[in-house]
């Protein structure tokens, strides 16, 4: 049965318990990181030397890379549904999969830092705003990539809304002002509407 090392309410641990939970897959689940630790320990260091979550173990193969997990899952249990299998559509997915890790994921971590992990009379407003503006303009593409469609990628959940949606879902937990974005809004709807999501993407920001 696959492992996963690492605590529930990291985002790049929940994405890929939603990911398996959409795949139908049993796993066991061990809290590792944040209040937990362990993720300084030898025997953690040597299966992932980042010392970050998660860490899965899955036929024989130690994985980490929350992006890379959800392909692999995707790939091994569900070619050419949550796995595009022709190599221009999976090109895309992985595209907009990469984009949001390089430039989006990291202009959402001021804003959850700032508000979840700092005082309130110890936060940078001006930052955090700062942030929130950039995450607009890049959503604004992801926004325009929904237009006409149920999913990223068309009529069905592929990879790629399990790599998004778990950050898409942190910047309307916790951006209050930001412009409606039709596309986005019914997206982030219909996510909210499928049970693994709701299990675990939705309790924690
Ligand atoms: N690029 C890595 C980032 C992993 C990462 O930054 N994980 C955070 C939690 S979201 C972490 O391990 N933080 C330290 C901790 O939880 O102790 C991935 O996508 O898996």
């Amino acid at each position: 049965m696959m492992k996963i090392w690492g605590r529930k309410n990291s985002s790049n641990v929940r994405k890929v318990l939603w990911c398996a939970a959409e795949l139908g897959l049993q796993f066991e689940r061990a809290d590792v990181g944040g209040d937990f630790g362990k993720n300084d320990e030898k025997w953690y260091l040597e299966m992932n030397p980042n010392g970050l979550v998660p860490t899965i173990e899955i036929d024989g193969n130690i994985l980490w890379e929350s992006n890379t997990i959800i392909r692999y899952l995707c790939c091994k249990h569900s070619a050419g549904d949550m796995y595009p299998t022709d190599a221009g559509e999976r090109a895309k997915a992985e595209m907009w999969m990469d984009w949001h890790l390089s430039v989006a994921t990291p202009k959402t971590g001021p804003i959850f830092r700032g508000i979840v992990h700092t005082p309130e009379d110890k936060r940078d407003y001006a930052a955090m705003k700062a942030a929130g503006e950039e995450l607009t303009k890049s959503y604004q593409m992801l926004e325009k990539q929904l237009a006409g469609k149920d999913y990223i990628m068309g009529d069905n959940l592929t990879m790629v809304d399990c790599a998004l949606g778990m950050h898409v879902h942190r910047y309307y937990a916790l951006v209050a002002d930001k412009p409606a974005l039709k596309n986005m809004d019914v997206w982030y709807e219909r996510l909210k509407g499928r049970p693994a999501f709701v299990e675990h993407v939705i309790p924690f920001p």
